[in-house]
């Protein structure tokens, strides 16, 4: 038996044809059952939040899982083993601020969802700063003046524009990745390789 975690939202749906491709069709799927039967016997399926995908494979209760790469490194990908690059939900984490915005400072202010990818990009360019965490409306700060600048996810700009910002720098390309338990790995290796080998001939 094997339980895969799926994100609900936007990266569901660049999964569910991934899925079909690959021969597994989910029942039911617009029910308000959490756990859903596929077309085949050995495979059951979450639909979860992206953020806690990362969750439910480290503790095991599912096998594999599919999140964006966003959220994997704020989990810090404990107990959890990257085995493809999806390549769907594509977008940018980018730092962005309002125009001409002056941003070199001793300690720059920054609002942003995504700590760990913040603290990493600016240790590693020895930038002092101060993280202010926000879960949404993350391009209203600036502007508001509550920070001198925001990471968050940028896909077609359209976001960062209506609200008067400019993207000033990409941290790194995002898109959704296959994950799998490190212990599911080797119990389950012969059915999870055959899934990721199927998976990996369609992208
Ligand atoms: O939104 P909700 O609270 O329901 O849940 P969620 O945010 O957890 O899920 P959802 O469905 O938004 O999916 C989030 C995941 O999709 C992220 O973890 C990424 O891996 C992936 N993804 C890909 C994106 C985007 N592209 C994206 N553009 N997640 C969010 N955005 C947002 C971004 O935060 C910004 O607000 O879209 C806006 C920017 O888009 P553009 O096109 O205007 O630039
Ligand atoms: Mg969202």
């Amino acid at each position: 038996m094997l339980t895969i975690a799926l994100s609900k939202g936007r990266i569901l749906q660049q999964t569910l044809p991934l899925l079909e491709k690959s021969g597994i069709e989910i029942n039911n799927i617009n029910s308000r059952k959490l756990v859903l039967n596929t077309n085949l016997n050995e495979i059951k399926v979450i639909i979860i939040r992206a953020t806690d995908v990362p969750i439910f494979v480290q503790h095991g209760v599912a096998d594999i899982g599919v999140t964006g790469k966003d959220m994997l490194i704020e989990h810090g990908a404990n107990g959890v083993f990257e085995l493809l690059d999806l390549k769907i939900a594509k977008c940018k984490l980018m730092i962005a601020s309002e125009p001409e915005k002056k941003l070199q400072k001793n300690t720059l202010k920054i609002a942003t969802k995504y700590i760990e990818a913040t603290k990493n990009h600016f240790e590693n360019k020895s930038q002092q700063v101060e993280i202010i965490k926000l879960n949404g409306a993350i391009e209203l700060a600036p502007k508001i003046g509550l920070s001198d600048c925001i990471v968050d996810l940028v896909a077609t700009g359209n976001t960062l524009k209506a609200n008067g910002l400019v993207a000033v720098e990409n941290i790194m390309d995002i898109s959704s990745r296959l994950i799998v338990n490190t212990a599911a790995f080797k119990t389950k290796n012969a059915e999870i390789k055959k899934l990721v080998e199927t998976i990996n001939k369609i992208i």
